[in-house]
């Protein structure tokens, strides 16, 4: 996980400072963004970043959707959240915010080659929308007005880029970060520069929590604006051009290979390779027992742990692996009152998820050894356990082996889902090269090409390991 500092462990781990986790958007440049060398920068980072140095606080800083981030505030798994995000009376009713620290209001844009210049020539059109944010709570409130069809997107990236390339035809989007991508060669414009609720960002933690974090953020900005910072992280990020947007997101922008942005972005993909493995090895490891153990319980004697184990299988299987995560991560958080690392909670969710296919096709399996086996080993004076561990688990094993593999590679694919819960692993890798680069078919493709190596490296291993045991 790169954005946990040497710094920020060192901090945790051997000095008193008190520690913070704060969310903030994946990419919402000026106020947040990637950097070539896979750092987190931007105005709202330098601003935490410095107040955190002189408010003597340390910080692990997550790139989360904004949406999921704002959540995860609430629910105590964050303690704070810097994300672009404004102060309204909605969000004031669940929030604590600090002193307003930005300007913002809310506007529309399209493409640059649209003609659209009122809103009222949206009508049947379809407008793109971002989660959870105030812009989308304006833009969903014209919708009867001007009658257009919505779309929802996770992060502003995605979203503009679908309105460049023609499957929307309008995005709302806050002034300051529209203004900041346009300049930067973000082909969209705003037709009419007509600001709606006018506001401003604020730092947010959850209402009554987290006061001293709230008071250190409010004295931190207060310095920060008395002694010229502030203006100078301002002006860096506003001063000058830093193009993000390299124009035409389609494949003939041509300005990099496949190869060059494989070499630009490597140290990210390890990043994101390393913790992709890191979860599919723990998760198939973990889903494996587990669902063996249940698995054997649905073959067992007693109709109560054959009930305990079809009921398991039935719940984790019904549900979809998003819905458990979010579940775990957090919907659990708000009835323990503790937090769960996203780690944690993304190897519940796959041992749970996983665990609960394999235990149905391990109790498939041994249910379809031939009952004579067993009659047969009964008959002979074997107890049921002593038939079950001889005689029908070593035939009911070897049909299962292509099921384990065939879920082990499934465990590995579905790694790429708990990006939601704001682990960085090899897709949201992809995600955050794409919003820099804007080269969104030579990043997927690489994405692709990584998962096929990756699957295939573990089909063998399995087979060979499958080899071994036999032997
Ligand atoms: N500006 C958005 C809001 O306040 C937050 C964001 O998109 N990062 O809702």
């Amino acid at each position: 996980m790169y954005f946990i500092s040497y710094t920020s462990l060192h901090d945790r781990c051997f000095s008193k400072k008190t520690h913070y986790n704060i969310t903030t958007d994946v990419t919402y440049p000026p106020f947040e963004f990637q950097k070539q060398n896979g750092q987190y920068t931007g105005i709202d980072v330098e601003i935490i970043r410095t107040i955190a140095k002189r408010e003597n606080f340390s910080l692990d800083l997550k790139p989360i959707s904004f949406n999921s981030g704002a959540q995860m505030v609430l629910s105590g798994q964050m303690d704070g959240i810097i994300a672009g995000m404004s102060i309204t009376p909605e969000r004031k009713r669940v929030y604590d915010f600090s002193r307003p620290y930005y300007r913002t209001g809310v506007v529309w844009a399209v493409s640059k080659k649209s003609n659209i210049t009122k809103l009222s020539q949206l009508r049947g059109k379809t407008v793109a929308l971002k989660t959870g944010t105030a812009s989308a709570d304006y833009g969903k409130s014209l919708q009867k007005k001007y009658g257009f069809k919505i779309t929802y997107f996770n992060d502003s990236n995605t979203m503009y880029n679908d309105v460049v390339v023609g499957n929307s035809d309008a995005a709302f989007e806050d002034l300051p970060v529209m203004q900041y991508a346009i300049k930067n060669g973000l082909e969209l414009k705003i037709p009419k520069q007509k600001v709606a609720n006018a506001g401003w960002y604020g730092f947010a933690v959850r209402k009554g929590r987290n006061k001293a974090l709230l008071a250190s953020f409010n004295r931190g900005l207060d310095s920060i604006q008395k002694d010229g910072t502030y203006d100078r992280i301002i002006k860096k990020y506003l001063g000058q051009s830093q193009r993000h947007y390299s124009g035409n997101s389609a494949s003939d922008s041509g300005s990099s290979s496949m190869w060059q942005l494989l070499k630009a972005n490597f140290p990210s993909f390890v990043n994101g390779i390393i913790e992709t493995l890191e979860l599919t090895v723990v998760g198939i490891i973990l889903a494996s027992i587990w669902g063996i153990v249940l698995g054997v319980m649905g073959v067992a004697e007693s109709r109560f742990f054959r009930g305990i184990s079809t009921f398991i299988i039935y719940i984790f299987r019904g549900l979809p692996l998003l819905v458990l995560a979010f579940f775990i991560y957090i919907g659990m958080p708000h009835v323990l009152d503790a937090k769960i690392p996203a780690f944690v909670a993304g190897i519940v969710t796959l041992t749970l998820n996983e665990g609960a296919y394999t235990a149905a096709f391990v109790k498939g399996g041994f249910q379809a050894v031939d009952k004579g086996q067993m009659e047969a080993a009964r008959s002979n004076g074997l107890s049921y356990w002593q038939s079950m561990h001889h005689i029908v688990m070593p035939q009911g094993i070897r049909i299962m082996v292509p099921s384990f593999i065939n879920q082990f590679i499934i465990t590995l694919k579905d790694t790429s889902i708990l990006q939601a819960i704001g682990l960085v692993e090899l897709t949201q890798t992809g995600n955050l090269i794409v919003a820099r680069t804007q080269q969104g078919f030579q990043i997927w493709a690489i994405v692709a090409a990584i998962y096929l190596i990756m699957i295939t490296l573990l089909t063998w291993l399995s087979n060979w390991v499958q080899h071994k045991i036999k032997a």
